[in-house]
């Protein structure tokens, strides 16, 4: 097995034989997919001479008799061995808002305990996501909790363009155990990769999801293990899974997702404390060292009496290592209101605000591996906010809610005026009139309610964003506005389409190009299916319709459902013109490596 995972033809829900016994089945759309990267921790182990390690191939094993983790008889009954060509493929029962989560495990080997991880290990990670990208809806890491934290920072670092959900988590007791925090985190892990578009890389924990670059290990003995003291979750798994998505951050670009697995390794922590020699710090910013976390006091304070200290970090930084100034508090940010936070400013450190030491230290390794930039460009990447992983004072940047004159108008009329019903009001009325704006055009529309702190992503009651809308429609311009200001294009309706099968069903050629270019792409069913959709464009002589769905990443050597490909059927028929069209576009195609 590779670690690409490659499916075969599965059979159509039609086509099982006892769909009685079934619960009521859905459309097949209604499935996500779900990649699971095993790569180790407790929740897989097992005990050994009397101490836990990881067991190879038990997690799976285990999990197939869980009902609450694998659905046995939706699986027989849809054929989904038949459909894989592998063992690790599980299915979730039916979820609440009526999903099947359909879920691949790659497991490592080794498998690690996570105080073994090194940066190997989260580049293995970063590229095997990039690879199975396109086939999965989210995923999930599996990984100990001891140095989850650093490998969610660093992924949130790597992932450039993220458009999908990546979910970190694992257990404090393993699954195996009678009492055990393994099943829920796994659970709840997999119910949000795969319903809920959160393009980030996240950390699910004892019912809650983190930024994964806010999180620190803060209990060693506890269920709830992590916390993220500057950030509050991004949902929260209660009674329902609530997403605070005015929190959720976004890429807000046309770029293709990609993984940049370069980090340097000549990175550090260091802590001050009381009483540390400048013969200390002097060592541990000796070469090689390139780029340190400096864990100060309070709100970044150092010693301002400490003159060989400071002439050390000075030195260290006019010689161009870049040194970050964190607090060593766990909540709270730095600033420059004392003398002694300013000492440190004068002596060459960049603020790190509220960072986490793991997401500074992770930072560090990937802004100082970026080759092409000069030193200062790389100063200026650590002090800018770049996944989410530092706040930012928006004050005056931003208009409130209640600073809109739209919705005080209306919460007037309504008699409301606390936070939380102007929030509902917002939230009901704002997604139809973004999507009203889409359908005519209308970008300074847009841009007013994106103001107001509309969330350009919800869509309305059939699940359809202004972006599809906009593709539907050809906004070409619309569409560029919208991606450059968080709208996903893997936002799926209510039928499972995209914008992507919007822009195609509608042909508008543009639209469709630059959504690929952002990452769009079809679904593997869809790609599937693409072959007789191609045959029976070619039998009615629809070039236009080929030539869309040859852009929207359809093979045009796939066959059809009786074997025949495209260009077969418009020789059967003697079609030279559709023939010709075809061989132009393969060739095309094959010239620009398949990106026309
Ligand atoms: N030592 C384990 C690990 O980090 C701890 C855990 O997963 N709970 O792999």
């Amino acid at each position: 097995r590779g670690a690409q995972l490659q499916p075969c033809r599965r059979r159509k829900l039609s086509s099982c034989t006892s769909l009685e016994s079934v619960e009521p089945l859905t459309s097949p759309t209604a499935e996500a997919r779900v990649l699971v990267i095993n790569t180790g921790g407790t929740i897989g182990m097992t005990i050994h001479d009397n101490v836990l390690a990881p067991t190879a191939n038990a997690l799976v094993k285990s999990l197939r008799k869980l009902p609450i983790l694998h659905d046995a008889m939706y699986a027989q009954q849809t054929g989904l061995y038949d459909y894989y060509s592998y063992e690790n493929t599980l299915v979730l029962p039916l979820s609440k808002d009526k999903k099947r989560i359909v879920y691949s495990i790659l497991e490592y080997s080794p498998l690690l305990d996570s105080s073994n991880m090194t940066t190997d290990d989260w580049g293995r990670i970063g590229k095997d996501i990039e690879k199975n990208y396109e086939n999965y809806d989210g995923f999930v890491i599996l990984h100990g909790t001891d140095t989850m934290a650093y490998t969610a920072s660093a992924l949130s670092f790597m992932c450039e363009h993220l458009g999908k959900p990546i979910v970190l988590t694992g257990s404090q007791v393993p699954i195996f155990e009678m009492r055990n925090d393994g099943r829920g985190n796994l659970l709840g892990a997999l119910l949000i990769a795969g319903q809920f578009v959160i393009p980030e890389v996240c950390l699910y924990f004892y019912n809650k999801l983190h930024r994964g670059n806010r999180v620190t290990k803060v209990d060693a003995g506890s269920f709830n293990a992590f916390s993220s003291p500057n950030l509050a979750p991004l949902a929260t798994a209660e009674v329902d899974i609530k997403i605070n998505w005015d929190t959720v951050w976004r890429p807000n670009t046309t770029a293709k997702f990609q993984v940049s697995t370069e980090l340097n390794r000549n990175v550090g922590l260091l802590r001050l404390f009381p009483g540390i020699t400048s013969a200390t710090v002097k060592a541990f910013l000796q070469p090689p060292m390139m780029g340190v976390v400096l864990e100060t006091y309070g709100s970044g304070n150092a010693p301002d009496n400490r003159p060989d200290l400071l002439q050390e970090l000075k030195k260290a930084t006019d010689s161009g290592v870049i040194i970050i100034n964190c607090t060593q508090c766990l909540r709270g940010t730095v600033s420059t209101s004392y003398a002694t936070g300013m000492v440190l400013m004068d002596a060459g450190l960049i603020a790190g605000g509220d960072m986490t030491p793991e997401a500074a230290l992770s930072k560090l390794s990937y802004v100082l591996a970026k080759d092409k930039l000069d030193l200062d460009a790389k100063k200026k990447l650590m002090g800018r906010n770049l996944r989410g992983e530092m706040s930012v004072d928006l004050a005056g940047a931003k208009l409130c809610l209640s600073d809109s004159r739209f919705i005080q108008v209306i919460a007037k009329s309504l008699s409301v005026s606390c936070k939380e019903e102007l929030e509902a009001i917002r939230d009901a009325l704002t997604p139809p009139l973004a999507c009203a704006a889409a359908k005519i055009g209308d970008i300074e529309a847009l841009q007013a309610l994106k103001e107001m702190g509309t969330n350009l992503c919800l869509g309305d009651y059939d699940g359809r964003t202004p972006l599809h809308i906009a593709a539907c429609e050809g906004h070409l311009k619309l569409v560029e506005y919208l991606l450059g200001h968080g709208a996903t294009v893997y936002a799926k309706d209510r039928y499972g389409d995209t914008p992507l099968c919007n822009a195609v069903r509608f042909r508008h050629k543009e639209v469709v190009k630059l959504l690929r270019q952002t990452g769009a792409h079809f679904s593997r069913e869809k790609l599937e299916e693409a072959g007789t959709e191609l045959c029976s464009l070619a039998a009615t002589r629809d070039l236009e319709g080929l030539e869309i769905w040859s852009l929207a990443g359809a093979d045009l050597r796939k066959q059809g459902y009786d074997g025949q490909t495209a260009i077969q059927v418009a020789q059967a028929v003697g079609n030279k013109e559709v023939v010709a069209f075809l061989v132009q576009l393969m060739s095309n195609k094959s010239k620009s490596g398949g990106v026309i």
